[in-house]
């Protein structure tokens, strides 16, 4: 598929019914079901954004989700997501060779059909791009159905030598860098360390929601790796390396680097920190109204910590728990939804935050670290909505 091929992100009508009558009030359908836009029922503006689609599409692929239109579980391939820093390589399945190198036992280099001789492994993991901010709507995002093999099994295979402490992602992607006033073609590249990538349920896709990995989500091979941040994913994948120090390449040392204001063992400091697993995040996203039923729904995600509760809290009022989605599994995202009773006319502020079974609290804006850099967006969100 080629990069004009690329199908845009369906742009679906924000009113009117989409004939599924019925299914909304069907007591023992699946949650996402009550997501999609049954007869009679319609979109209650948010005042805080504009009435046409937000969706956006750009030139090359990049786009991102109108999260009023989430009503699935599962993002369609079409709908999720897109984001790439460098230029996006056709790489032909048949040729495609995974080269595993460095501090291994067992260098190698794998087709596509040596990987899909190896023990299959099935994942759903939701996940947003680290730079996801609320001008686009927190609309870099989705969540998907992957397939392919795990990276643990991977790396146990070829044997990870002692000194092998970190393991670095190659994608075939690259792009000029420029480093101390010097040009370099670099490919794009991220990393784990040795621990982290053996004990994240991690693997490298093939499929995605039971189809080939599509070209911009980096076919035909990419990294997934449940609850960290997108830029962990690496697209297009090419190299495994495994190495006996820090790889220090753009997007771990350089960019998505959080700097933020912390204290550092007794002392306040400023630290810099790669963007890795997901904040805990809740936003709302879809509030629905048929007849004088009303109903607001979101999203939650984070590193996989199981939750307690998700709430809600209307004008200020006390915090309400939210349904959440028996779909949900450790990496998806975990939609929800809360039933709001007889709202008055007018305009009325929304906020929604997540709680971990660790007792964290997703926090507010104020609650955040002093934090200048733009990733990692996961203070409470307050919508407003014109009832
Ligand atoms: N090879 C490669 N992988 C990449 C990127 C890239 O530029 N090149 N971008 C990363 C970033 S920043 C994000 S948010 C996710 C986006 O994945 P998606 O386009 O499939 O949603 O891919 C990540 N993987
Ligand atoms: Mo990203």
């Amino acid at each position: 598929m080629s990069d004009t091929e690329h199908k845009l992100p369906r742009r679906r009508v924000l009113e009117g019914g989409m004939g599924i009558a019925g299914l909304a009030a069907t007591a023992g359908m699946p949650f996402w079901s009550r997501f999609a836009l049954a007869q009679g029922e319609e979109i209650v503006p948010f005042t805080d954004m504009p009435a046409e689609s937000v969706a956006d599409t750009m030139p090359n692929g990049v786009h991102w989700l109108d999260t009023r239109m989430i009503d699935d579980f599962y993002t369609s391939n079409d709908d999720f997501y897109v984001v790439h820093h460098y230029n996006t390589p056709q790489l032909s399945a048949a040729d495609h060779r995974l080269r595993i190198s460095g501090l291994v036992q067992r260098p190698t280099e794998l087709s596509l059909a040596d990987l899909m001789a190896m023990p299959r492994s099935e994942i759903d993991a939701g996940f947003e791009c680290g730079g996801n901010n609320r001008i686009r709507f927190h609309g870099l995002i989705g969540n998907a159905r992957w397939g392919g093999v795990s990276l643990r099994s991977l790396l146990s295979e070829a044997g990870v030598r002692r000194e092998g402490i970190e393991v670095v992602f190659y994608g075939a992607d690259t792009g000029m860098e420029n480093v101390r006033d010097l040009d370099i073609e670099q490919a794009f590249g991220r990393s784990m360390t040795f621990t982290d990538a053996m004990s994240s349920d991690a693997i490298l896709a093939w499929e995605m929601n039971g189809e080939p990995l599509p070209h911009m989500h980096g076919a035909p091979l990419r990294l997934v790796v449940p609850g960290w941040y997108g830029v962990a994913n690496v697209k297009w994948l090419s190299q495994i390396h495994v190495q006996d120090r820090r790889f220090m390449g753009r997007f771990m040392a350089r960019d998505y680097v959080t700097l933020s204001r912390r204290e550092v063992g007794g002392l306040e400091r400023w630290e810099e920190r790669s963007v890795t697993r997901m904040q805990l995040k809740s936003s709302i996203v879809r509030v629905t109204r048929r007849r004088n039923r009303y109903n607001i729904r979101g999203f939650v995600l984070n590193d996989g910590t199981p939750l307690q509760a998700v709430e809600v809290s209307i004008d200020g009022g006390p915090w309400q728990a939210a349904q959440i989605d028996s779909q949900s599994s450790r990496y998806s995202w975990k939609l929800f939804d809360l039933e709001w009773r007889d709202p008055a006319p007018g305009e009325h502020t929304l906020v929604s935050r997540a709680i971990d079974v660790n007792g964290q609290v997703q926090a507010t804006p104020e609650e955040l670290p002093q934090k200048p850099t733009r990733w990692e967006n996961y203070a409470q969100f307050t919508r407003t909505v014109q009832v």
